[in-house]
């Protein structure tokens, strides 16, 4: 096999009080999902425990000791919800409905893995989130957008792949909890618009029978323009009857052709993409056009929100693509069907290393909402530099909206809480790809593994999804345990010090979005400015300036539109200060920038100088690559700090306080 297990390859454990228990599994396994969750015990019993389990049809007799997978829905169970409690040997794992008794069974899979012992074990969860996806970038050519570990595993040459991969893909995914997998780029081109026709469409349907065997449904990337590419249309208007009609017809088609399909994600009028503006229609048309197409099938439509002018002129000062995603959408609040969700990326810009979280979240009260994060580490050093994105995940999702008295933070309304949706949730753009540890960076398989985690149970902490991740990866090892930990808790703090300062962004390598570049976006046509000159930087999003910091609701508004109250590590993205402005730190920002371009690259150092002590305690294989990347990183660090410091001392003519070299 030319491929790893990542987190689920099992470590033997020999003197285990867990072994009475694997021997053998009660319940009824004709239904797919829970013959599947028998599998993955059985599997786990032997890799780990040497034990062969037996399959028991049916309950278990008074006094009989083994796993008891029971769907009995309990009242305190959602469909997917799970409570496993062990009494006098016998370990049930109750669920309310199938996936929640996979589940379950991959939660008692934990405990082996993690030495726990399910003796008086006693846990219930309810997941967090109805849906919890994994966006795939892959084209039919085999290369993944934004993919920094490898090549795609689910096409090649133009064709649908299916193959050990594909299984093993989605026991990982299922594992940590994921329900639905988006596997093409949502730019939709060339062959892709073709994957829901034949002959392709019959190769997804036997993908998605494999994906629903592990309890995920499979989405595709849908191309707005497919009438005019498929049919003979010269329009895509989504109020043009015909249109319409051809819509209906196809999704008819497609799902009578793959019946275990989700629904589709669609990225509209966003950098080049086809959408309803070209029609003067908006999104709500666009969209429920499609919803309504895919209705009868149970199908629904994720609409993207990343939409904005990628055709700026960078002297406006007024134009700012922050305000796009709200200005566009908040408006159509209430106006989407029933089965539209609309996609909303974290921050109003892009995926960087720091933003304010996006004001469509408490921006719209009658709408559905996924949160979509990026995972695949596109501004967060590629999958080269460790950056472990849990804990920045976990603050944009505790952020209070202040859209309604209680619940009211990101949490709570892609959860349903705030408002009582049944479609919604969290998206992340999936780091992998064919390389042999499926992530590139060793490290990174923990981003992937926590986005499941924390998708499935909001409450769950950094570190103890951190935790989790390397005692199943690396074992219980104290010392690897905690020096790992150390390395990832101190990663993303790390690579935001050496990069773009204070929530301004950008500085980087334009189209790879690699490596420095301190100019590199500032006079293009993106939307992506810093406005340094040689008395200040930072984008005035005040009401003095583009307004942006009004589109959040009170306190937040007046929170980040006030400079003296806006937050440090954001004001750059809200204000255009001098360099010797006094942030509430007490330093003036430029030393600021100096200070934290120093300590960045200190950083990096330490978690190169931790992790080559665990030399010898971990895998060879791992202990080297990972070592190469870290080394790499440290370089890298000081490259962006060099370029970054020495690009405000040229500016402002004030060297260091510390005195330390600046070129
Ligand atoms: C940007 C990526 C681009 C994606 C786009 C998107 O640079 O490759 O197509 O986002 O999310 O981050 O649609």
């Amino acid at each position: 096999m030319d491929f790893e297990q990542a987190w689920l390859s099992y470590r033997k454990r020999t003197d285990d009080t867990n072994r009475q228990y694997f021997a053998a599994v009660y319940g009824e396994f004709e239904e797919p999902v829970m013959n599947t969750a028998f599998l993955e015990i059985e599997r786990a019993a032997a890799e780990i425990l040497d034990v062969k389990t037996e399959r028991k049809r049916g309950m278990p007799e008074p006094g009989a000791t083994g796993i008891w997978l029971k769907t009995d829905p309990e009242e305190a169970l959602s469909e997917e919800g799970y409570h496993i409690s062990e009494r006098d040997g016998l370990v049930v794992i109750a669920a309310g409905g199938v996936r929640g008794i996979l589940y379950g069974s991959f939660a008692c899979i934990r405990y082996l893995q993690t030495g726990r012992t399910l003796r008086g074990a006693e846990l219930r969860e309810n997941p967090s989130n109805p849906l919890r996806i994994l966006n795939h970038w892959d084209n039919m050519d085999g290369s993944i957008e934004r993919g920094y570990s490898g090549k795609s595993f689910f096409f090649r040459d133009q064709e649908v792949l299916i193959n050990e991969r594909t299984v093993a893909y989605a026991r990982l995914a299922a594992s940590v909890g994921i329900n639905g997998v988006v596997i093409n780029n949502v730019n939709v081109r060339g062959n892709a618009t073709r994957l829901i026709e034949e002959p392709y469409a019959s190769k997804v349907a036997e993908m998605a029978k494999i994906f629903a065997d592990y309890g995920i449904r499979l989405f595709l990337s849908l191309n707005f323009a497919a009438p005019m590419e498929l049919g003979d249309f010269d329009t895509a208007d989504p109020l043009d009857e015909e249109v319409r009609e051809w819509w209906k017809e196809k999704m008819g088609e497609v799902f009578t052709r793959i019946p275990n399909l989700g629904g589709f994600l669609v990225k509209a009028d966003s950098e080049g993409r086809p959408g309803p503006f070209t029609y003067g229609r908006d999104h709500a048309d666009g969209a429920n056009m499609l919803a309504e197409a895919v209705k009868p099938y149970g199908g629904i439509i994720i609409w993207r929100c990343f939409v904005y002018n990628c055709q700026q002129d960078w002297r406006d000062y007024k134009t700012d693509r922050a305000r796009s995603g709200y200005d566009n959408f908040a408006s159509l609040d209430g106006r989407f069907l029933d089965n539209v969700i609309l996609q909303v990326k974290n921050g109003p810009m892009d995926f960087q290393v720091r933003e304010p979280v996006h004001p469509l979240f408490g921006g719209m009260k009658e709408t559905n909402q996924i949160l979509e994060v990026q995972i695949a580490q596109e501004y967060t050093g590629q999958q080269r530099h460790v950056c472990y994105l849990i804990p920045m995940f976990r603050e944009i999702l505790a952020f209070r909206t202040y859209c309604s008295e209680t619940e009211d933070t990101v949490a709570d309304i892609v959860s349903g809480r705030t408002w009582g949706n049944k479609l919604c949730g969290m998206a992340a753009v999936a780091n992998t790809g064919d390389d042999v540890n499926w992530t590139g960076h060793d490290m990174a398989a923990a981003n992937l593994y926590g986005f499941g985690r924390l998708s499935f149970q909001t409450d769950l902490t950094a570190e103890e999804i951190a935790e989790e991740w390397i005692v199943c990866t690396f074992g219980d090892d104290s010392e690897v345990r905690e020096k790992i930990l150390k390395i990832l808790m101190m990663s993303w703090p790390a690579y935001e010090k050496y990069n773009a300062p204070l929530g301004i962004g950008w500085m980087v390598n334009p189209n790879f979005h690699y490596g420095p570049s301190v100019d590199g976006y500032e006079y293009s046509r993106w939307g992506t400015y810093h406005r340094a000159d040689h008395e200040g930087l930072g984008v005035d999003r005040s009401d003095r300036g583009t307004g942006y910091a009004m589109q959040y609701n009170e306190p937040n508004a007046s929170l980040y539109n006030d400079l003296d109250s806006c937050p440090d590590e954001l004001k750059l993205f809200f204000h255009h200060v001098p360099y010797t402005y006094r942030l509430r730190s007490g330093k003036t920002v430029l030393q600021h920038i100096y200070d934290t371009h120093f300590e960045g690259v200190a950083d990096a150092e330490k978690m190169k100088e931790l992790w080559q002590s665990l030399e010898g305690k971990v895998p060879e294989r791992i202990y080297r690559r990972a070592l190469e990347r870290l080394e790499h990183q440290v370089w890298h660090a000081a490259e962006w700090r060099d370029q970054i410091n020495s690009y405000f001392f040229r500016k402002t003519g004030i060297g260091d306080e510390q005195g330390r070299e600046i070129y």
